[in-house]
């Protein structure tokens, strides 16, 4: 699988029209999926992806609560411990590749290697527990990838005002906010057209292209 690798510091290189591989191969568009622990990135990945999810769920032990901040998802059973990963085939020659990357503060580390080349991110949140987005938002912001906040309603118990949200949150009026049910395909599908969508904005407006 090749990535744009060239720009580790911003977002990837808008990629070329599918079937414009000179070798024939799909063209890869990677996308993101962050956020803070049991916000729902595994669900979305799994909501989302064709092919059977790589998943890295171990479960819960005692000594890992004092570790995770289990406070508000005290019904989780498990954590990714390494990273989620599915994929969607838009047509023979495009496949979206989704990489859930971990929430834990521990596990940072790996969000430099899952973040290059690629196109964009959604940062799940949970408005009973806006905070922990906060370093997926920092990380996209710094590194000028653009993300859009992807609002988990949790059974419409994390039902927003996105206004408020978007003042929680303190991020530029061009960053879409939208609400969204992990657990529901065309929901998170929904998320991605808006991501895509805003990428493009983002990269053309880079560019210097006209729109
Ligand atoms: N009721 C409800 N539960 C959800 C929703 N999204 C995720 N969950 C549950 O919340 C828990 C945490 O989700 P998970 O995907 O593991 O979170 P992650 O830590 O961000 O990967 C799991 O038990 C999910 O089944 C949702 O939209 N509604
Ligand atoms: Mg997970």
């Amino acid at each position: 699988m090749a990535y744009d690798d060239s720009d580790r510091g911003g977002p990837a290189a808008v990629p070329r029209l599918a079937g414009d591989q000179p070798d024939g191969s799909p063209i890869a568009v990677k996308i993101l999926v962050a956020g803070g622990f049991g916000v729902g990135k595994t669900t979305l990945v799994g909501s989302l992806t064709e092919i059977q999810p790589l998943r890295t769920e171990e479960n819960l032990s005692d000594a890992g609560t004092f570790i995770d901040e289990i406070t508000g998802v005290e019904g989780k059973q498990t954590t990714t411990v390494a990273m989620d990963f599915g994929r969607i085939a838009i047509h023979s020659g495009l496949w979206v590749y989704l990489f859930g990357m971990p929430g834990q503060q521990r596990f940072w580390f790996m969000w430099d290697d899952l973040s290059s080349g690629t196109l964009g991110a959604v940062v799940l949140a949970d408005t009973r527990r806006l905070a922990d987005c906060f370093p997926a938002i920092d990380y996209f912001e710094r590194r000028d990838t653009p993300f859009v906040v992807a609002l988990n309603c949790f059974d419409g118990r994390g039902y927003p005002d996105l206004g408020e949200v978007r003042r929680a949150l303190d991020i530029e009026a061009n960053i879409p906010i939208v609400r969204c049910d992990a657990r529901e395909g065309k929901s998170c599908r929904d998320v991605l057209v808006v991501l895509v969508e805003h990428a493009i904005d983002e990269l053309t407006a880079c560019s210097g292209a006209p729109s």
